[in-house]
């Protein structure tokens, strides 16, 4: 599968079971690792590159560049210095904010962002974001550059909440999906706006749809802890445990544990999983939806074990 990570010292590591190639920005001297330092690999296909651009203490923000025109989109710039910096480090010209929801360790960028870069397009699906240009719903679409983005409206973590699926026409490489808020890997958000009847539609009917290649890039580092939580709801689930192991050694490797896959994500995601008998045991309903209220609110309530 051509799929690689490129920056400026490469070294070979596993994605996804398959081998894939990290160049690596420097990450500096600090003592203790700090997520804004956390090393920026860019993921690599000959038709889009994805730039993960780790920001406040868990967040991330993606530059998607468009290869074959070199315009690109910033996803959620809460950190907009950063983000030139890393326009100006790819030579591309950035025309687009890509907003999922209006919550301020994303959106909270949008206002500086546009005075640095004049005439962005500022893409959104609540009156809250900020600089907003474009207000889009679901499955509105547009192009940057040769890519084709279409919105996913996916509320319950906010009422606005936007995932944007990327795909190039002809393409044989995986699309992507930068999915907020909505799905983590290995979780979700918190209902904060909405209910469980919300976020099973979000995440089994309109993101599990997806083709299961799709690569998942979502808003936040919460993987080792999702999981250890996964791992209580489902304790026999061996792609629970092998992924735990693989995202402790990534992350303790200075690594995002970003991206993973939809196909990925159904099997140790136990919010995508809330049709499987196992996860329906746990919480004792065999209704999917009762199943996905009651492990929200588990989950709101856990205490994450240290190992
Ligand atoms: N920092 C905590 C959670 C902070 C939090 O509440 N984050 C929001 C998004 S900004 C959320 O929806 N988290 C999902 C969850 O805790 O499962 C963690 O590591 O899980
Ligand atoms: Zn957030």
């Amino acid at each position: 599968m051509l799929f690689r990570f490129l920056a400026a010292g490469a070294r070979a590591i596993g994605v996804l079971g398959t081998a894939a190639t990290y160049q690596l920005a420097p990450s500096g001297l600090c003592p203790v690792r700090l997520h804004s330092s956390r090393r920026s690999p860019v993921v690599v296909q000959s038709d889009m590159k994805v730039v993960l651009l780790p920001a406040l203490t868990d967040n991330y923000m993606y530059l998607l560049i468009d290869e074959d025109t070199k315009e690109a989109a910033v996803v959620d710039p809460v950190e907009p210095g950063k983000v030139v910096d890393a326009v100006k480090k790819h030579g591309v010209k950035l025309t687009t904010v890509l907003t999922t929801h209006h919550h301020w360790d994303h959106a909270g960028g949008n206002e500086k962002l546009v005075k640095l870069v004049p005439g962005l397009k500022v893409y959104g699906g609540d009156d809250r974001v900020g600089a907003l240009t474009q207000k889009v719903t679901h499955y509105n679409t547009f192009s940057v550059g040769s890519l084709s983005v279409k919105c996913l409206f996916t509320p319950c973590h906010t009422k606005g909440h936007i995932c944007y699926f990327v795909t190039k026409d002809k393409s044989s490489e995986p699309s992507a999906v930068f999915t907020g808020d909505t799905m983590f890997v290995a979780g979700c958000g918190k209902f904060f706006e909405g209910t469980a009847d919300e976020m099973y539609k979000a995440l089994i009917d309109v993101l599990g749809r997806l083709p299961p290649e799709t690569r998942v890039y979502c808003g936040h580092e919460y993987t080792i802890n999702n999981l250890k939580f996964a791992r209580h709801v489902e304790p026999h689930n061996e792609a629970v445990q092998k992924k735990l192991a693989w995202a402790k050694e990534t992350y303790n490797n200075g690594e995002p544990t970003i991206p993973s896959t939809i196909g990925e994500e159904f099997t140790y995601n136990p919010f995508m999983r809330v049709r499987e008998r196992s996860v329906q045991e746990h919480t004792g309903t065999s209704d999917p939806i009762e199943t996905m209220g009651r492990i929200r609110k588990e989950k709101d309530n856990f205490r994450v074990p240290k190992d």
